[in-house]
């Protein structure tokens, strides 16, 4: 049995919504993606019955919130597959997750001149605490090249890695091209010279299966709201060995064992890199988005996306003077793409007229707009409850755009 698309989207009820006027079309689902009403309700359930703050009252309440908050940690631990749930730090969002392991990684890992490998296709989130880094920790930033149609290559990555290389850090899928980039090529490549690899999987773990053992990957971040879930939680993975040797972050209440005015002892993994009062209620709604994720399977996502994929990609690619923008056959269901001479912002405003939501911009890639020589692009995004239909729209719209040029 294949999804029904018709009864998935009865379940997101913003899909409903006419803008004016006219159906709403959300293809912008690489920046976020809509959420389910079973996620929409346990955010209402959780206020509305055991409210409570986690890991500090006895009393009944505070009970029942510290489990289910730890009970969405097993379940990101499952998703994932990583070996334990101590192995898996709620942050605020994929910006967070890689801001913590720059911070707390160099720090105890870095020496001046030591470097850090990107690549050109990363998100800014991906880049500018590297750069950050550099200037505390004296690190070197290294940056691997785009091929011609949109891949990382690893020959390239390899000859940048030197003596000094302490970790990659790279994207799984680039929310820009789409491209899914080999990373379990560039994992085993890396443990070969004992680096290890920080997978940015924010534009992947909605789509593929992630398994962090079977990757082997050093570090995994990634976002709640782009799989599902609420705004404000995402997700760090790493592993336990590596975590344990990495200062904490930010400081505060529940990362401590014991404070004195002159020491401070740190609380056990996960909990050390935790300060403050968690987002246990967005992680519970967490918990929801990857059930409901895993109700649906996401192998038939995956091929149902990769149909739409394919099925955009015929259709814009029949609109004159289109160019679409990463064209390696490994891609996951993105698409950026110009029209003729067109600026996307133009476009992308007046398909907004008709209902059509697409992203416009340098998408927060601005060195790979550079690397690319544009200004930006239009990107249209596809989940599982897109349809052909909309494409067929959106094609239309932009046909419409088009001749009003
Ligand atoms: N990494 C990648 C590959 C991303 O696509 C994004 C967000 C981030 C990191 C940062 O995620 P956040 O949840 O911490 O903000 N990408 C986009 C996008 O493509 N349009 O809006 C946000």
């Amino acid at each position: 049995m294949e999804l029904n698309i018709g009864q998935i989207r009865r379940d997101f009820p913003i899909l409903t919504q006419k803008v004016f006027g006219k159906p709403l079309i959300y293809l912008d689902n690489a920046a976020t993606t809509q959420k389910p009403l079973s996620v929409i309700r346990k955010i209402e359930d959780i206020y509305s019955t055991i409210n409570a703050n986690v890991h500090r009252g006895i009393h009944h309440l505070s009970q029942l919130a510290t489990e289910s908050h730890e009970e969405a940690r097993k379940t990101v631990q499952r998703y994932i597959n990583a070996a334990s749930p101590g192995e898996i730090i709620f942050t605020s969002g994929t910006t967070d997750s890689i801001n913590l392991v720059a911070h707390s990684f160099c720090r105890s890992q870095c020496k001046p001149g030591d470097e850090i490998i990107i690549t050109t296709m990363e998100h800014h989130s991906n880049i500018v605490p590297w750069q950050i880094q550099r200037d505390i920790s004296g690190i070197e930033i290294k940056v691997a090249p785009l091929r011609e149609n949109g891949e990382i290559c690893l020959e390239d990555v390899e000859e940048l890695i030197s003596s000094k290389t302490r970790l990659i850090a790279i994207a799984h899928v680039s929310n820009v091209l789409g491209t899914i980039n080999p990373v379990a090529g560039i994992i085993q490549l890396a443990h070969d010279y004992n680096i290890p690899v920080l997978v940015d999987a924010a534009q992947s773990i909605q789509h593929l299966p992630v398994d962090v053992q079977a990757l082997d990957c050093d570090f995994l971040a990634f976002s709640a709201h782009k799989m599902y879930g609420p705004t404000g939680v995402g997700v760090l993975y790493g592993k336990e060995r590596l975590l344990e040797k990495m200062p904490p972050y930010r400081a505060g209440g529940e990362m401590i064992a014991h404070v004195s005015f002159e020491k401070t002892t740190f609380n056990e993994l996960p909990y050390k890199f935790e300060a403050g009062t968690p987002d246990y209620v967005g992680s519970a709604a967490l918990g929801k988005a990857i059930r409901y994720i895993e109700n649906l399977g996401l192998d038939k996502i995956h091929r149902y996306e990769d149909r739409l994929l394919q099925y955009a990609t015929d259709r814009l690619l029949q609109i004159e003077g289109i160019q679409i923008i990463g064209t390696s056959p490994h891609k996951s269901s993105v698409i950026s793409f110009l029209v003729g001479g067109i600026h996307p912002y133009d476009m992308g405003m007046l398909l907004d007229q008709l209902g059509i939501a697409l992203r416009t911009g340098h998408h927060c890639a601005q060195p790979l707009m550079d690397a690319l020589g544009i200004e930006g692009t239009l990107r249209a995004s596809f989940a599982f409850y897109n349809t052909e239909e909309e494409i067929d729209i959106l094609v239309e719209g932009i046909g419409k755009v088009v001749k009003m040029f």
